[in-house]
């Protein structure tokens, strides 16, 4: 039984405003790794080695492969209840920003609307010399890297370590998180700077901020609530008892 405390009812009823920030974590019971703890893809592969520019520029296929290998798994991994729990509470609010650090693209396979991608889509690729968008269909069967008309060397469209955020993208989540009457940190180590900073940005300008991880985190004792257990149950429930 998941409780929801009468303040927390109250501000998801009264709230007008609200953000939620998802990381790996809420695509955990998809099938999909996280990158931290026991399980964690960090705990099998080095960062440094994968997610960096100076990592594709030493080996770029190895790069590559590594990021076939986890398109291949992604394409067939489905929308949990947590994703759906996020689809409805956008219907019941009309300023609701979906932030995510998440590049498997599950919140707009779920149906979320307003999605901001923090940290890319693996579903997209750029060339690496030029920038340009690679538009081209990748053959998920297949491991050869491929090459923009100018020459350049294509990578996924995601931010590695060391990149900066896009900007757009960043900036709309900083007012959102600002504005935020609500703000919902759903699944994430709260680690990984600039994302980690934007339940403090919102929690400063006043808002109400819940978190939901399976484990405490750095941002924990900066809560109003926190629920430790499956994002695809509490999200669930939370979402009931705005019904209610
Ligand atoms: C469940 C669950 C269930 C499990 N239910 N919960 C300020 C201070 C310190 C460092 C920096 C700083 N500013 C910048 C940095 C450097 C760096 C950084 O933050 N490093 C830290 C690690 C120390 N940041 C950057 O480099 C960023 N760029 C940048 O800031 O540019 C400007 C700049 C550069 C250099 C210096 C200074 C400024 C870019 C960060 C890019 C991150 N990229 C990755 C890879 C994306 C592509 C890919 O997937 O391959 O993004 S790394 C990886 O971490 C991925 C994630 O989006 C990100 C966050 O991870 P997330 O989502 O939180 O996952 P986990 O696994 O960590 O946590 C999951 C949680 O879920 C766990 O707590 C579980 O318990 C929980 N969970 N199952 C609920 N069922
Ligand atoms: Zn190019």
């Amino acid at each position: 039984m998941i409780e929801i405390s009468p303040e927390l009812q109250k501000v998801l009823k009264s709230a007008r405003k609200v953000a939620v920030l998802t990381g790996a974590g809420i695509s955990a019971e998809s099938g999909v790794p996280t990158f931290r703890g026991e399980e964690g893809l960090w705990s099998k592969f080095r960062a440094e080695e994968l997610a960096t520019v100076d990592a594709f520029m030493r080996n770029p296929e190895l790069v590559w492969e590594w990021y076939m290998h986890r398109r291949q798994l992604m394409s067939t991994v489905k929308p949990n209840p947590a994703h759906a729990a996020l689809v409805e509470m956008e219907k019941l609010y009309d300023d609701f920003t979906l932030i995510t650090q998440n590049i498997d693209g599950l919140h707009r396979q779920a149906g979320s609307k307003n999605i901001l991608e923090l940290h890319g889509n693996i579903s997209l690729n750029k060339c690496f010399a030029c920038g340009r968008p690679f538009t081209e269909d990748i053959d998920l069967e297949s491991n050869q890297l491929p090459a923009c008309e100018c020459g350049g060397k294509i990578r996924p469209d995601v931010v590695w370590f060391g990149e900066l955020l896009p900007p757009d993208a960043l900036n709309r989540a900083f007012d959102a998180s600002a504005r935020a009457e609500l703000f919902l940190s759903v699944g994430t180590s709260a680690v990984v700077h600039p994302a980690a900073s934007i339940p403090l940005t919102a929690k400063s300008n006043g808002a109400f901020l819940v978190e939901v991880n399976l484990e405490p985190t750095p941002i924990t004792e900066f809560t109003d609530w926190a629920f430790h257990g499956k994002a695809g149950e509490i999200m669930p429930a939370i979402v009931e008892s705005l019904k209610k």
